[in-house]
């Protein structure tokens, strides 16, 4: 099949995926190469690699060890494949994903450069037909969209930006050619994950670095070093067991959880476990290795956040900055790593303002005016201000499912999926690691997701139906288990866009499953074995299966 196509053909598939990011290139794989169907994906970007493919910033690197951040459903390509490091660059991991591409052949069915505009459900051929900004028509009986949790960019715009005579990046929107950062001054708005990795990186390089910062952050080292000899060996001799285990734990982050609780230590042992963690490295083993109830035990949580504001004034010299680099809220944002970080404020070149206590009220042409008059004056303004999270790319295609109904509408007090996946009134439509999804380590759980939503199509491919979609019923409980496991954790009480508030007028609410990985997938495995009895098949000759 051309993969590229020719303005106002219509092309007709089993299958459309849009986005060749983890999912979309794994689902891609499993349709058209294990299942043999007619498979098409669309892609916005010229290449492969969805997140890693935007975001090559300076710094950009997994924060996940990447024995668990890579595929598993073939052997060969784990061992084939050698990273340099437990915390690998972006260019190593978007390398990575073009060789999957590659091996896998997926590039021929791919259009690169192509934006879904819209996704409407035609019930009277129970189709979905998609338009693209190319002018194409698809239709597909299935579509798969994999466009990203942290896709759609959060770009504000502040007043008298236009007129700003210097460059203007957004970290996950980063040219292709490299920004030479030499002798410059540069402002960075933003101290989220992209931040600290980008602040980190170009502290050394730029002329004079100016952080804004409004909300101060937990920032553990990674202690990034060659992934563990001894647990390739042990992968490479059960490697079944490691994926499941790596599948059946709660984050899927690669390690063992903790299941001692905090609170039922002394303070002096909290804080040995707590210095050990700080010496080997890493965001979620910080939050989840060291104890099972720092997301649940004010006790405990309050432990970890000691610890850490200590850390930060024990590195931070002058303690003015220290003082504004630390955090008064829970250890309870998605947690953060990122080597060196602290240790940037030491340097003489680098400043840091409080864009809290005195906000950014406008960008001038030479460079950025806070509320107590200060102009600072910049060459280059980074902005690391995140994404419209979970939902956002969801919602720029114009998604219409049954009887003419808006997927922004349906989403408009807040999103509504069953599992995850799935939305009532939009029938064969998966929205992998969509909202109300699993709050996990991510590309494990693609792999999942993708072959539970390759056993629902076959599912519907073997009963001889048109379509499934899940039960209103289902879709409502999964959404009140998802709000209650949530309200059980402490993650509600800070605001991130794991609730949505840093998108001003979204709706604040929970956007996910936090009840972990192994409970997830038992979940998975339960639907399939129950013959998918939480869905509703359409359009069946076997009647006993309607
Ligand atoms: O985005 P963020 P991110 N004026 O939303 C600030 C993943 N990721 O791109 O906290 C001033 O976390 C905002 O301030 P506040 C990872 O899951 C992973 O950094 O809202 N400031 C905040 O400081 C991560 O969690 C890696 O008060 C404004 C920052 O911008 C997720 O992506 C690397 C502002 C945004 O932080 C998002 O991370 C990168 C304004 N108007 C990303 N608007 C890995 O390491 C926003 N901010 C794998």
């Amino acid at each position: 099949m051309d993969s590229q196509l020719n303005g106002g053909e219509v092309l007709d598939l089993d299958v459309a995926i849009i986005g060749s990011g983890f999912s979309g290139l794994y689902a891609l794989h499993k349709l058209r190469n294990e299942m043999g169907l007619r498979v098409q994906t669309f892609e916005n970007a010229l290449g492969v690699g969805g997140t890693w493919y935007w975001n090559r910033y300076p710094g950009a690197r997994s924060d996940t060890e990447v024995s668990a951040y890579c595929y598993s459903f073939d052997r060969d390509l784990f061992f084939d494949w050698t990273w340099s490091a437990r915390y690998p660059r972006q260019a190593e991991i978007l390398a990575y994903l073009n060789h999957v591409a590659d091996k896998y052949d997926l590039k021929r069915s791919i259009s690169f450069g192509t934006q879904v505009e819209s996704s409407t459900f035609d019930e009277s051929i129970d189709r979905w037909v998609l338009r693209t900004d190319k002018g194409q028509t698809v239709h597909a009986q299935f579509l798969v969209e994999g466009v990203g949790l942290l896709s759609s960019t959060h770009f504000p715009e502040f007043p008298g930006q236009s007129s700003f005579v210097g460059d203007i990046f957004h970290t996950a929107r980063w040219p292709h050619e490299p920004v030479d950062f030499t002798g410059k001054r540069v402002g960075v708005i933003g101290t989220g994950s992209s931040g600290i990795q980008v602040i980190s990186e170009i502290a050394a390089e730029a002329g004079r670095l100016t952080v804004f910062q409004r909300t101060p952050q937990y920032v553990v080292p990674s202690q990034n070093r060659p992934i563990d000899e001894q647990l390739l060996r042990e992968i490479a001799d059960d490697y079944d067991g490691y994926w499941h285990s790596v599948l059946h734990s709660v984050t899927a982050f690669g390690f063992t959880e903790s299941s001692v609780p905090g609170e039922s230590l002394t303070e002096e042992e909290r804080e040995a476990v707590l210095e050990e963690a700080w010496n080997d490295g890493g965001g979620f083993q910080f939050m989840f290795k060291t104890f099972n109830d720092v997301g649940v035990s004010r006790v405990t949580n309050k432990s970890v956040t000691d610890f850490i504001k200590k850390k930060i004034h024990e590195i931070v010299k002058d303690p003015e900055v220290a003082a504004r680099l630390t955090p008064d809220q829970l250890y309870a944002r998605r947690p953060l790593c990122c080597d060196g970080y602290y240790e940037v404020y030491n340097q003489a070149n680098v400043a840091l303002i409080d864009a809290e206590a005195t906000p950014i009220v406008e960008v001038t042409p030479h460079g950025i005016k806070t509320s107590d008059g200060t102009v600072h004056e910049l060459d280059i303004i980074v902005f690391a201000t995140g994404f419209d999270a979970v939902t956002g790319n969801y919602l720029k295609i114009d998604q219409i499912g049954r009887g003419g109904l808006h997927l922004k509408d349906k989403w408009g007090e807040r999103p509504l999926t069953h599992l995850g996946l799935m939305v009532n009134g939009f029938p064969n439509m998966w929205t992998l690691y969509g909202p109300m999804g699993p709050f996990t380590n991510q590309p494990p759980l693609h792999e999942a997701q993708v072959n539970f939503a390759a056993a629902m199509i076959q599912f519907v491919l073997d009963n001889d139906a048109q379509t499934i979609e899940p039960r209103l019923e289902a879709e409502t409980n999964w959404v009140s288990t998802c709000d209650d496991i949530a309200n059980q954790t402490l993650f509600p009480e800070t605001n991130s866009w794991i609730n949505g508030s840093n998108i001003p007028g979204k709706p604040v609410t929970n956007f996910f499953y936090m009840g972990g990985s192994g409970a997830y997938m038992d979940l998975l495995a339960a639907a399939e074995e129950s013959g998918f009895s939480d869905f509703h098949l359409g359009g069946a000759r076997v009647s006993a299966s309607v």
